[in-house]
């Protein structure tokens, strides 16, 4: 018996008619009174009772599915005959919804760090991904001979050259930019894709994403920068976060610090995430050195101002404790779709 049903099963499945008559001679065939599934309950009376236990359920779900192919047959015939006899389509039926796609974890994330700083009046400014080395090392005071010049860690577009075109390594060569154009007060935000000649590894990626940010104006001190990030980390991390800065060091800024925010997941307890420490690191940050202020012509006497940047990979990781940077790079749906409901744009 369960092969003949299965057998009845994967028929029923393959079944088509295109007229109604077809239809007919089917559910003669199966549901008929000399049909196969009636006859399959004529030998089920037959059986001894814990056989009945094991046949009834499948038998009962065999004739229903008969009976819902053979509905669903006639149905698509008459449909299919009321139009004339072409096609089983029904074409007054709604279509298919197109399944909308869903915004990258690391456009959301970037979005949403530009809007907290737009609402604080900085405005956003792009530049060029290829860039020269003037905007993207001399004027930030990299020293001539500064490793990150090297070939090992940016790639260059025409070496050799002798003003060699690169990929920028940051995007504070938009700020250089910003600043050779316009007059203080400043305040601009810089997402954008930057370029490093890393391995890749789950915490090194060759294309990654900053935002950088910068302020100048009379009189702004490291407590500004302070309160800004600290603004910034409560929008982002929660209303309950706490920062903590640890003296760094950058060509471009001085002092400059990295900052870290407290863990959201532990609460500063101490979890896998925060690797025990209650800490996570978020971004870097300094007063603008005032050589690169000089360099493009901003007067380091009357202004000063700070600067800070962030990965937003590494953000967005942090958020949603993705423990792999390449997961943001290989767009595998299954990886894509977890974000689906997170659009909080
Ligand atoms: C960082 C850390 C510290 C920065 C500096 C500048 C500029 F152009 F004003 F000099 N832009 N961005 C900066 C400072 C970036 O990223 C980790």
């Amino acid at each position: 018996m369960k092969e003949t049903i299965e057998k009845i099963l994967s028929e029923l499945n393959d079944l088509k008619c295109s007229t109604e008559k077809e239809v007919e001679e089917a559910r003669i065939k199966y549901l008929g009174k000399k049909g196969e599934v009636t006859a399959l309950f004529d030998e089920f009376k037959t059986y001894a009772p814990e056989l009945k236990r094991e046949f009834g359920q499948k038998l009962n779900a065999l004739k229903q599915q008969a009976i819902a192919k053979i509905e669903e047959l006639k149905s698509q015939a008459a449909t299919a005959s009321t139009q004339g006899g072409g096609s089983a389509e029904d074409l007054s039926m709604p279509g298919d919804a197109f399944k909308l796609g869903s915004r990258h974890p690391v456009s959301i994330v970037r979005q949403q760090i530009v809007d907290i700083f737009r609402k604080y009046g900085y405005t956003v400014a792009e530049g060029p991904e290829i860039e020269d080395d003037y905007h993207v090392f001399e004027a930030l005071n990299f020293p001539p001979n500064h490793p990150a010049r090297d070939m090992q860690d940016t790639f260059f577009v025409s070496a050799g050259h002798p003003n060699p075109l690169l990929l920028r390594t940051h995007t504070s060569s938009v700020q250089v930019r910003t600043m050779e154009k316009m007059k203080p007060p400043i305040r601009v935000i810089c997402p954008g894709r930057v370029f490093r000649n890393e391995a890749i590894s789950a915490r090194a990626h060759c294309i990654f994403h900053q935002v950088e940010g910068l302020y100048i104006d009379e009189g702004v001190t490291f407590a500004d920068l302070k309160q800004a990030i600290l603004l910034f980390a409560r929008e982002m991390f929660g209303a309950d976060s706490q920062i903590r800065m640890r003296p760094s060091y950058f060509p471009f800024t001085e002092p400059s610090s990295e900052v870290d925010v407290s863990c959201n997941i532990c609460k500063g307890k101490g979890c896998n995430i925060c690797k025990g420490t209650g800490w996570l690191e978020i971004m870097g940050c300094g007063m603008v050195d005032p050589n690169v202020l000089r360099a493009s012509g901003i007067d380091s006497r009357k202004y000063s101002g700070f600067a800070f940047g962030m990965g937003v990979e590494r953000i967005a990781m942090l958020k949603w404790q993705v423990n792999d940077l390449r997961h943001y790079f290989e767009n595998d749906l299954r990886f894509l779709q977890e974000f689906e409901t997170a659009t909080e744009v």
